[in-house]
């Protein structure tokens, strides 16, 4: 099973270090093409956005399954939401506010999981990769 894990880069790093506990769950289920997502220095320089872009697509296209935390906004989760809807993958999202974005919960073929803490994702991801 291939997951790719969408969390936010330039959108705001403030849950990098939730986003490598849940890649770290996720690795039980199977191999995460995006571990990168969770790394706490992240260094872009190395790297120009035409690489990153092109790069994650590939995975993008390669991935069983997209499993994305959207409570940071992030125009690239949200641009990656979209490109694997069209790709016709199963996708998971994740938020702890309220409400996300009505692209992404009004949307019948996203399941979109609104939780408060990590044990609840652990929980669902049981179930979620038992049934895929
Ligand atoms: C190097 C090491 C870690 O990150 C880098 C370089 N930047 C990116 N590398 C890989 N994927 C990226 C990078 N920047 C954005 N993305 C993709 O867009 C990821 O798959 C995220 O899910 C999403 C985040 O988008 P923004 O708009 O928040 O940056």
């Amino acid at each position: 099973m291939k997951i790719y894990f969408s969390g936010s880069i330039r959108g705001g790093r403030e849950d990098a270090k939730l986003y490598a506990q849940i890649i770290e769950e996720l690795k039980q289920y199977g191999e995460v093409l995006t571990e990168h997502i969770g790394q706490m220095d992240l260094q872009e320089d190395e790297i120009t956005d035409i690489q990153i872009h092109d790069q994650d697509m590939a995975w993008l296209t390669a991935s069983d399954v997209i499993i994305a935390e959207v409570t940071v906004p992030s125009l690239g989760v949200g641009y990656e939401i979209g490109r694997g809807l069209e790709m016709k993958k199963p996708i998971y999202c994740f938020h702890r506010t309220e409400k996300t974005s009505a692209m992404i919960s009004g949307c019948e073929t996203i399941n979109t999981y609104k939780y408060t803490e990590l044990e609840e994702i652990k929980v669902l991801f049981e179930k979620i990769f038992k049934e895929l």
